[in-house]
């Protein structure tokens, strides 16, 4: 490893955060990864275009001279928001990684730019894989429910990729690992309301995850088979990370968030998006990380509707 990939990924540890880094040629080969899977219909159709086909392989599409890719680990608590219904006050969950993303990036951003500034480091964010990404420099390690763990922090961290310019002389390409554990666990897929994680085959059926299904639009209703004791968050699901034990220490990292009153409660139930109030509301909503067009039918399904 180069004395400057040392300072990069130590100047990152100093921050409480971890990183991997391979040149920017990986890039293809993340593309070969997932390329296949969609191919071979492991990934569904409906899954592919709403994200994969996202991606942006072509390093040069974000910065002009590519030499490297990094990928970050940003530990991040999950957050409880409080709606009013009815008179009373109920918590909702917001799993981790929703909220506050971009402070997170642009800071993860702002700490390279300072770390690399003598060698005039620039870097852009890169739409990457990132689990795979981060798998692939041994970062992290796939559970069976296909979220990725740092080996002593758990689930809880959002991911995030860089292109650089600088040649950082080190490639840390490798095998994707799973967690020891999963061997003989079943606890994730015992916990899993949607039934997704499943012995056949390593991929989850994302299509019936339930946070694919609460990550959708507003105006596409929940499958029938979506019971209303399966909500958990207001957004996405925590049960298969909540059964983990891996994530044992991180379960009751909280932060407050945001707290709704009867009317906004309503206002959000409604799904009546415009006017000043409405601008006010998305302000709110932004501050946690969360979408208005996600709201009525998701809140709805939290409170039993
Ligand atoms: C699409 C997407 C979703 C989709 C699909 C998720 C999925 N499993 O693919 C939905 C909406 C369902 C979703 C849900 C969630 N997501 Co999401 N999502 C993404 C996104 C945009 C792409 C993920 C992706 O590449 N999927 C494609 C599949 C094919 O990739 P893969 O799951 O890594 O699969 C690999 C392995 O299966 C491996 N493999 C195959 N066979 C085998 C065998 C063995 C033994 C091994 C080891 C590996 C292996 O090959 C595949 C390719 O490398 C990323 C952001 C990004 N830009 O990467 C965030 C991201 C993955 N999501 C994130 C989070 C937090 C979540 C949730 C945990 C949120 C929540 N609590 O509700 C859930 C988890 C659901 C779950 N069980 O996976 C974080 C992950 C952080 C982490 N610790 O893992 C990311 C990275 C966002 C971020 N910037 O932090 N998400
Ligand atoms: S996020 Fe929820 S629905 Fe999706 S795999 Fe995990 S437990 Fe199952
Ligand atoms: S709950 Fe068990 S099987 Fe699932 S990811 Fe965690 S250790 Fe692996």
């Amino acid at each position: 490893m180069s004395a400057l990939s040392r300072k990069v990924l130590e100047g990152l540890k100093a921050k409480g955060w971890a990183g991997g880094i391979v040149p920017f040629e990986r890039a293809r080969d993340l593309e070969s990864d997932i390329g296949p899977l969609v191919e071979g219909g492991l990934v569904a159709k409906a899954v592919q275009e709403a994200y994969l086909k996202d991606f942006r392989y072509e390093a040069r599409e974000q910065l002009s001279d590519p030499r490297s890719i990094i990928v970050i680990a940003v530990p991040q608590p999950r957050m409880r928001v409080h709606f009013t219904f009815h008179g009373k006050v109920i918590p909702a969950i917001v799993p981790p990684t929703y909220a506050n993303a971009w402070t997170v990036i642009n800071g993860a951003k702002a700490a390279l730019e300072a770390a690399t500034q003598d060698e005039g480091g620039r870097f852009e964010k890169a739409t990457l894989p990132l689990k795979t990404l981060a798998a692939r420099t041994g970062l992290v390690r796939y559970g069976r429910n296909n979220i990725t763990y740092l080996p002593e922090r758990g689930s809880y961290h959002r991911l995030v990729a860089f292109y650089s310019n600088l040649d950082l002389g080190v490639d840390q390409w490798q095998e994707r690992e799973a967690l020891p554990a999963c061997r003989t666990c079943n606890l994730c897929k015992e916990a899993c309301p949607a039934s997704v994680i499943s012995d056949d085959r390593f991929l989850i059926r994302v299509e019936n995850c339930l946070t694919f299904l609460n990550e959708m639009p507003s105006d596409r209703p929940f499958p029938e088979q979506v019971r209303t004791d399966w909500h958990n968050a207001i957004v996405g699901c925590m049960r298969c990370q909540d059964a983990c034990p891996y994530d044992k220490a991180m379960k009751d990292w909280t932060e407050e968030g945001e707290r709704f009153s009867e009317e906004e409660t309503l206002y959000l139930l409604r799904g009546e998006f415009s006017g000043p109030y409405a601008k006010a509301m998305n302000e709110k909503l932004e501050r946690c990380g969360l979408d208005l067009t996600i709201f009525p039918r998701n809140l709805a399904a939290l409170l039993g509707l």
